[in-house]
């Protein structure tokens, strides 16, 4: 089994690397083992994490701004992971994907790792992997969070520097390609591939959302500059997922291949980063843990699901990934044997649409800043509050701050927008292949396939807004919400249901002992670019 990486992004390259090695050294190992004694048909495995892209930044998920048809073909004949959470950052989320394990045994449970942060994982990056492992090829990647679509040079307050790289090599002759289109390109040949698309994150922040002008077209009818140009680059993402998922039909691997997609965080909202996503209706943004921080997009394909084009309501986390696809290439036996782990293997879930054996997850525990968040069931306990409470809100689809009523949306603007939406779905790329190979229409409705399932992805809450003060004050007193009946966390429940507060109090702090002290550290002047050629690159 080949192995390749495309982008490594968002300030966490150092561990990332490592343990990314892990992951993949972990499933190529296990499944030759397997292999070799089951004769097993092992799949091929394509996995796209994006960047900051929120609940309501893809269509299928009720958005009318973004329309994302190739997106939506794939997770309408797929499954669409409906209670499916990440951490509310990069790093964190990244590092649970790679290691199965919650972020805060990894030291990543309080604020990202940074690129010029010293870190005691980076020197894996000095070529040490042996030729032996010739075959666990990294292709292209970048090492921070931010870079400039078209120049990829990455400005920091103080720092500059190219930050493109083919293995070991740094990557001068792409001046002028636009990134998204790059790492297409660059994923065209995989097997076990591994996309991280640096979209939808915002560039460097002097000039924050880039995107060609091809894109710009669909849009034109959101009046809010800087949500139009963050929904262009939501286009972008679409239009990479058609693309490979082309590529795959045409490389006749289609019939063998696990599709994974998923995003690493909720959208930033209002600005935020520079970036103006939108979790509507779902409460909060990136940064927190409110259902629109940490519930996320994602969605899985294949045909060795046999049965699709359903909705997955069941809990489930990032870490569990890297069991799931274990199991996936290598057997449900073998993924039992994975120790020490927080991720579940739902792979028999996935394919028998049978229960998520996952109950409970999680959220976070960051003892520095006191804020602590855990999933039961259909309970959900928020402790503590980021930024002073910045992001305790409701935003809107443009990703603004909802005060009092939600507007509500013209029947007949709803009427164009749903004839437009099933002709760019019938015409997108992803519906073209699944038509012409398996002969599915991504238009039809979803099927049900469990008795009280849901056939409609989309999160649907009252317009009247609460003040967030009179229900919840997560700084002084836990929160408590039903997210089945309460998806958009207007109602704390806490004084209802103290029993059920102080179970999951106790459940949180089952996993308090396992708090490592956080990893990032102060920036290193001596990672200045300037100091090695004007590149991004190891410097210890
Ligand atoms: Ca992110």
């Amino acid at each position: 089994m080949e192995v390749y990486s495309i982008t490594i992004n968002d300030h966490w390259i150092r561990i990332s690397k490592k343990l990314w090695i892990l992951l993949v050294l972990v499933i190529c190992l296990l499944a030759l083992h397997v292999t070799c004694a089951a004769k097993i048909q092992q799949p091929h495995i394509v996995f796209m994490i994006v960047d900051d892209l929120g609940w309501s930044d893809v269509s299928f998920h009720g958005s009318k701004q973004i329309p994302t048809p190739n997106i939506d073909a794939i997770a309408r004949d797929g499954i669409i992971l409906n209670n499916y959470y990440v951490a509310p950052t990069c790093s964190p989320s990244r590092g649970s994907l790679m290691t199965g394990k919650y972020p805060l045994r990894l030291g990543f449970q309080h604020e990202v790792i940074v690129a010029n942060s010293p870190w005691v994982a980076f020197r894996i990056l000095q070529g040490r992997i042996s030729p032996n492992e010739e075959r666990l090829r990294f292709l292209f990647w970048l090492l921070n969070g931010v870079e400039d679509y078209f120049t990829h040079f990455s400005d920091t307050t103080d720092m500059s520097g190219l930050d493109l790289h083919d293995g070991y090599e740094n990557v001068w002759d792409f001046n002028g390609t636009y990134g998204t289109e790059l790492f297409t390109t660059k994923a065209k040949e995989p097997l076990f591939l591994y996309i991280g698309q640096q979209a939808p994150h915002t560039g460097n922040f002097a000039k924050p959302l880039q995107v060609p002008d091809k894109y710009v077209k669909p849009l034109i009818g959101i009046p809010d500059e800087g949500r139009r140009n963050f929904c262009r680059n939501g286009i972008c993402i679409d239009h990479s997922v058609g693309e490979i998922f082309d590529a795959l039909e045409k490389s006749k691997m289609l019939d063998n291949t696990i599709f994974v997609f998923t995003t690493d965080n909720g959208g930033a909202v209002e600005g935020t980063d520079g970036s103006f996503g939108s979790n509507f209706p779902l409460r909060g943004s990136k940064y927190n843990l409110w259902e629109g921080g940490t519930r996320a997009v994602g969605f899985v394909w294949s045909p060795f699901l046999r049965h699709r084009s359903r909705i997955f309501n069941d809990l489930m986390h990032i870490s569990d990934w890297l069991p799931t696809l274990v199991s996936a290439a290598a057997g449900t036996e073998v993924a039992k044997t994975m120790k020490h782990i927080d991720g579940v293997d739902l792979w028999p879930s996935f394919v028998h649409n049978l229960p998520s054996p996952r109950q409970d997850i999680l959220l976070n525990i960051d003892s520095v800043d006191g804020v602590e968040g855990f999933r039961w069931k259909n309970f959900k306990l928020v402790k503590g509050s980021y930024y002073n409470e910045t992001f305790d809100g409701w935003y809107d689809k443009n990703g603004k701050l909802i005060k009092g009523l939600l507007p509500a949306e013209p029947k007949a603007r709803l009427k164009l927008y749903k004839r437009t939406y099933l002709k760019y779905l019938k015409r997108s790329k992803a519906a073209r292949t699944l038509w012409r190979k398996y002969a599915k229409d991504p238009r039809l409705a979803i099927s049900c396939h469990t008795p009280g399932c849901q056939t409609f992805p989309i999160v649907k809450c009252s317009r009247v807004i609460p003040p967030s003060e009179s229900t919840c004050k997560p700084k002084e007193a836990a929160c408590l919400f039903d997210i089945d009946d309460d998806p958009c966390e207007y109602f704390n429940i806490a004084e209802q249901y103290p029993e059920v507060v102080e179970q999951l109090q106790f459940a949180i702090n089952r996993y308090r002992t396992a708090e490592k002290p956080p990893g990032g550290q102060p920036p290193d002047l001596a990672a200045d670019p300037k100091l090695h050629g004007n590149v991004w690159k190891p410097w210890k």
